[in-house]
């Protein structure tokens, strides 16, 4: 939705259709398999509806086909705490820790993922974005010298202007803002979002490139990027199929749970690589070159019923085996009154026609979508092979500011 003049005033959950919307035409003008995507994804859960009427129990055609979600990437707890305040605008707050230093393909990032967390702000719109903060403080990953100069680099951009800021953090105090300043508002949080197109140095980029793509991608340039922007669909299968046959070469597997014939639970997402994309890089006698960059890419997701911790160790468990589809059945039952009756996932006052969506990510998924879409594997250097352990939730939400909401008290609260 676009904001329009006249109105009094936008509230909260409006400012977040528009920057949802905003986003999505600013990476439709500029990575064109997107909209391939979400043509394609529109049509898939307009049939999966038409075949089964009970499809909505996941939600309105209207609200699967209008849900995005985004990804990006920060260096710093500074940069981590201003994305949080331009984000609280939105309705927008940080919700789980997810450490991908230690999924089964590493990345040296911990994420947390912004969205919305009430059931009304959620139904509105559930725009939400997985973001990531490098992991400059891992010895396995950054030598002392490269971490002093990654924490320069990084110290003398600025992702954001300060006045956006200042003005986000008084339309999160006030609920909403000015009808009149909205679309300024919307269009400047978009647009900080662009990819850049000022040079890169080329010598910088690829050294960090040599630890990490990641590293490169969120510490080798000035600004930082939506890196893609992920609709939703009723059934991911038929839409891996209808996506291969119009030629968009998807990655190997679908992430997350098996197709099973019982409901969906968490999430399942796919991919497809970004061509491309034209960059200037400035070399070291201060020439530019004209070169390359793979930084974006398109992802689909299919949402499921929420699991609580007892569904969620049994997830996992079913996915530790060499095949999870063929052990599925052994760790979970076919119906959802069966879910409910076992307290394996969440339904709204324990209503099993009445699931509760899962809102949030998966680490190992995430994980293995960041690896996906990468030139080149992570390296890890070998000085130090014990973990670090400054990171976790509570260092997260200390170095942020913030209360990092966990999503079982989430799910818990919208099951009562
Ligand atoms: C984030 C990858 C994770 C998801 O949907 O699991 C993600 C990134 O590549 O920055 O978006
Ligand atoms: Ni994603």
């Amino acid at each position: 939705m676009t904001p329009q003049k006249g109105h009094d005033r936008l509230v909260t959950w409006q400012l977040r259709a528009c920057f949802a919307a905003g986003l999505s035409a600013m990476y439709a003008a500029e990575v064109p398999a997107y909209s391939t995507l979400v043509e394609v994804s529109s049509e898939v859960n307009t049939d999966y509806v038409t075949r089964r009427p009970g499809a909505r129990r996941l939600g309105s055609l209207q609200r699967v086909t209008a849900e995005r979600h985004g990804a990006i990437r920060v260096g710093t707890p500074a940069e981590l705490a201003a994305v949080a305040d331009l984000f609280a605008a939105f309705g927008m707050l940080p919700v789980g820790y997810y450490d991908l230093r230690s999924a089964a393909s590493p990345v040296p990032v911990v994420s947390t993922a912004f969205r919305p967390i009430d059931a009304n702000e959620l139904a509105r719109n559930p725009f939400r974005v997985f973001t990531s903060m490098l992991a400059t403080e891992d010895p396995r990953y950054f030598d002392a010298g490269l971490r002093t100069r990654v924490q320069a680099f990084l110290a003398r951009r600025q992702l954001f202007d300060p006045a956006l800021l200042a003005q986000a953090r008084l339309i999160a105090a006030d609920g909403g803002c000015d009808a009149d300043a909205a679309p300024a508002f919307v269009a400047a949080a978009v647009a900080a979002f662009a990819l850049s197109r000022e040079p890169i140095e080329k010598s910088w980029y690829d050294e960090l490139s040599r630890v990490s793509a990641v590293a490169a991608d969120i510490a080798g340039v000035g600004s930082t990027h939506i890196n893609h922007l992920t609709p939703r669909v009723l059934d991911i299968d038929d839409l891996y199929r209808r996506m291969s046959e119009r030629g968009i070469t998807m990655i190997d597997a679908i992430q997350g749970p098996p197709r099973t014939d019982g409901p969906d639970v968490l999430l399942r997402q796919t991919s497809f690589r970004a061509l491309a994309e034209p960059r200037r890089f400035r070399l070291t006698d201060d020439s530019i070159a004209e070169g390359t960059l793979r930084v974006r890419f398109g992802e689909v997701e299919a949402r499921g019923v929420a699991l609580t911790p007892k569904g969620r160790e049994r997830y996992d468990a079913a996915m530790s085996a060499t095949d999870p589809a063929s052990v599925w059945s052994e760790y979970f039952p076919s119906t959802d009154e069966q879910l409910a009756a076992e307290g394996l996932a969440y339904y709204r006052g324990g209503d099993p026609s009445a699931p509760i969506v899962y809102e949030d990510f998966l680490p190992a998924s995430a994980a293995g979508i960041f690896r996906s879409n990468l030139d080149r594997d992570t390296v890890t250097t070998e000085q130090d092979d014990g973990s670090d352990s400054r990171y976790d939730a509570e260092w997260l939400a200390g170095a942020i500011g913030r209360h990092i909401y966990d999503p079982y008290a989430l799910y818990e609260e919208a099951s009562a």
